[in-house]
């Protein structure tokens, strides 16, 4: 038996720019005596954030969470939304916070995204949007969704947590649907610590999220609305800045350590890793998720999963379970018996990958990977 790992091998670690760098700009945040409410590095982020996107339609918040939270306020979103279970928990709470209910419909089995035909399927008098998610930063049926949102109306938002970097077409995802959330969390392949970030099409609304995300402020003396607090600070912005400085090595560091996974464990059998993106789509490599086949590869994914952990290799299950089984949501009448998502949440597994992960560590997980392979019968 091969012998577990000294230090855990984490499902990810965030990039973190050389420390010179960071510190150099501290110095700049001290010098301003200026820590968060729209300061100087705040400010060249955003603009920084905009020539990236290329779009003016950037608006930045303390999370993704609130920002989604917000964005659907902002939007003005009412009744019933429908969305995908197979997603982080938080894409259903920011519904929830804002009095909306979520209509779960099933995810299409080979990257997991909303399923379009379901979709349409669900809508009813009372439908106002479409909520999806390019989980794992995999674009969701952009066509389809914004056929379907047209001919019945509806407004289409992404929750884009995952997916900063990725382009479709040659255009950011960020130019697609009416708004889009990104997460700028230490966990994700693009982060300034905490983070989030709606971009949207409609330049009018950005008055609205930043009132919101500062108390409803207008002027010292004057609130509009009942807003919150989701404010950047400007560490999180210096942050920000510099990660986005060393993307594109992250990127193709990440993009290296899929190709090992999937050579290696290629012809495992009951490993399957998603079928590769069209070339049309530049993938920012944030995940690697694979489903385990409990018939063909012997154990579950389950077994796989707890015999990683005795080797001190801690992969993690997203999205098991799913939103709709937390008990907080089991409530929601389902429409949709969400066939394809259950099947997927339970053979979900998703491999460790980050900068720091070296070409030795990837091998040798995949050689452990092999060897659970039947242990279980
Ligand atoms: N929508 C979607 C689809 C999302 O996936 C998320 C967040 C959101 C909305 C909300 O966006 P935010 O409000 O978070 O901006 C993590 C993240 O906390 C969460 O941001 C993310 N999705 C979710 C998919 O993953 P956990 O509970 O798995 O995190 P945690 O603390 O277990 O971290 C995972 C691993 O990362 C750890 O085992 C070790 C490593 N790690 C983590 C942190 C925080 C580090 O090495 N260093 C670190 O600083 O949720």
């Amino acid at each position: 038996m091969t012998e577990p790992f000294k230090e855990p091998i984490y499902v990810t670690r965030p990039f973190l720019p050389p420390i010179e760098e960071f510190a150099a700009g501290l110095k700049e945040i001290w010098d301003n005596q200026w820590l968060t409410n729209n300061g100087s590095v705040l400010q060249r982020y955003a603009k920084q954030l905009s020539r990236y996107l290329q779009t003016d339609n950037v608006c930045l918040f303390n999370n993704g969470t609130l920002a989604l939270q917000l964005g659907l306020q902002g939007m003005g979103i009412t009744g019933e939304v429908i969305t995908t279970p197979f997603t982080f928990v938080a894409t259903t709470h920011a519904l929830y916070w804002n009095k909306l209910r979520p209509v779960f419909v099933d995810i299409e089995p080979d990257h997991y995204t909303i399923d379009p035909e379901k979709v349409e399927a669900a809508i009813t008098p009372w439908t106002s949007a479409i909520l999806a998610v390019h989980v794992f930063g995999y674009p969701c049926k952009l066509k389809e969704l914004a056929q379907i949102a047209r001919r019945h109306n509806l407004k289409l938002i992404y929750d884009a947590a995952h997916a900063f970097g990725v382009a479709v077409e040659g255009k950011s995802i960020a130019h697609y649907g009416d708004m889009s959330m990104f997460s700028f969390h230490a966990t994700k392949v693009y982060h300034s610590m905490e983070g989030g970030m709606l971009t949207f099409q409609d330049s009018g609304l950005r008055q609205t999220f930043d009132y919101l995300k500062n108390f409803g402020f207008k002027s010292e003396t004057e609130v509009v609305m009942p807003g919150t607090n989701a404010k950047m600070t400007e560490m999180q912005a210096l942050m920000g800045i510099l990660v986005l400085k060393h993307l594109d090595e992250v990127i193709e560091k990440k993009r290296a350590i899929e190709e090992a996974y999937r050579e290696r464990l290629a012809d495992v059998p009951g490993i399957r890793f998603p079928p590769p993106l069209p070339p049309s789509v530049r993938y920012n490599y944030g995940y690697v998720p694979v489903e385990v086949d409990e018939n063909e590869f012997g154990v579950s994914r389950d077994q796989l999963y707890s015999e990683l952990k005795k080797h001190n290799i801690h992969t993690r299950r997203y999205f098991y379970p799913l939103v709709p089984d937390f008990a907080c949501y089991r409530h929601v009448e389902a429409r949709d018996p969400l066939s394809v998502a259950r099947s997927v949440a339970e053979r979900i597994l998703c491999l460790p990958t980050y900068f720091g992960l070296s070409g030795d560590t990837v091998e040798a997980i995949s050689g452990m990977i092999c060897n659970a392979r039947g242990r279980g019968r």
